[in-house]
């Protein structure tokens, strides 16, 4: 429930459609905080509207954020976040004032919900960002098939004047498995439909009117798949869903593409698969410990790595920056959000 720690009417607000506030005493600016950095447009934007955005994104965990935010705490109503940093709940205490938190992403792991819902605050997310997710999970699996980044190298170092490269796989034709068939999982699916292949899923919530095959585990759907693409949502204390045995299915000519998040997997058995030859190859675009990427995944051909950048793209993230903007805007406008998490 929306709390008001200046006495405005909603209507008033909206009748201002800025994030400043007309009281009696005169116009109240809208404090918000930001953890986590923003395309400029976004900060230009709310502060064009009239808020003010306090920026402690430089910090790395909560206590950060908390104390860089200590000097505003009781005038802070809303907070911008980002898919990984969340709203932990040592935040929520450090930010009594606190109604909104607009995360950009969709990524709800550090999000402490029971917290938040108890506390009355809505927590928004950005879902716009679904079909590049999928783009670049396809892209991986190409790349990682044919070789792609490898073959750039092998140019750039005049390889190929020595002769030709070793072969790469067909990406088409395939069985594709996709783990966790949430709005990416079921994005990726259609795309997969123009690929010829036969297609799989494992999800632990049922599925009714989808047409693709459903397996009961993470281990069966990878013995069945020649490419395995992870796409599951990660929950807050939720464990490693692509153990080794998992990727000990998946095989020496299986592809493992992960555009998910890199906790999910178990990473020191990924990196020992994909060195001996027990795994064929990966495509990944996240890891255990952003920005730390374990060393000897780098220098393994048989790799194709991103920097957690499914959703980088200009239109993705203009989306998601105005999706932000709209939640926090009708927010205090109307009091309500545009895309909350139900909780
Ligand atoms: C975000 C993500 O764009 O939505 C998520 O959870 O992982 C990303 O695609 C990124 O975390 C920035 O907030």
């Amino acid at each position: 429930m929306r709390t008001a720690p200046v006495a405005v009417s909603a209507s008033l607000l909206y009748a201002c459609g800025r994030g400043e506030a007309r009281t009696s005493g005169g116009v109240m600016a809208i404090h918000l905080g930001a953890i986590s950095n923003q395309q400029p447009f976004v900060f230009e934007e709310l502060e064009r509207r009239g808020f003010v955005v306090h920026k402690v994104f430089q910090g790395k965990s909560w206590q950060d954020w908390a104390r860089d935010l200590a000097p505003h705490a009781h005038e802070i109503r809303g907070l911008l976040s980002g898919g990984m940093t969340g709203l932990p709940k040592g935040l929520i205490d450090a930010l009594p004032k606190l109604e909104i938190c607009a995360i950009n992403g969709v990524g709800l792991e550090t999000t402490d919900l029971p917290a938040a819902k108890a506390r009355g605050i809505v927590v928004t997310t950005t879902p716009v960002l679904f079909d590049d997710v999928a783009d670049l999970a396809i892209a991986l699996g190409m790349a990682a098939c044919r070789r792609i980044a490898e073959a750039d190298r092998f140019v750039r170092a005049g390889k190929w004047l020595l002769g030709r490269m070793p072969l790469g796989k067909s990406f088409w034709g395939k069985r594709y498995g996709i783990l966790g068939l949430g709005r990416i999982g079921q994005a990726l699916a259609r795309r997969l439909e123009g690929f010829g292949g036969t297609i799989a899923y494992h999800d632990p919530v049922p599925k009714s009117g989808v047409a693709w095959r459903a397996y009961g585990s993470a281990v069966e759907l990878a013995a069945s798949s020649d490419i395995l693409f992870l796409c599951a949502a990660g929950s807050p204390g939720g464990g490693v869903i692509v153990g080794r045995e998992v990727l000990e299915a998946l095989g020496p000519q299986g592809v493992f593409v992960n555009i998910a998040r890199g906790w999910l997997v178990d990473e020191p058995a990924l990196v020992e698969l994909l060195t001996s030859g027990g795994l064929g190859a990966a495509g990944l675009d996240v890891f255990a410990d952003e920005p730390n990427v374990p060393e000897r995944l780098t220098r393994l051909d048989n790799v194709v790595l991103t920097p957690h950048i499914a959703s980088s793209t200009q239109e993705c993230m203009r989306r998601m920056g105005e999706c932000l903007i709209a939640n926090l805007t009708t927010w205090f406008a109307e009091g309500r959000a545009v895309t909350p998490v139900a909780m």
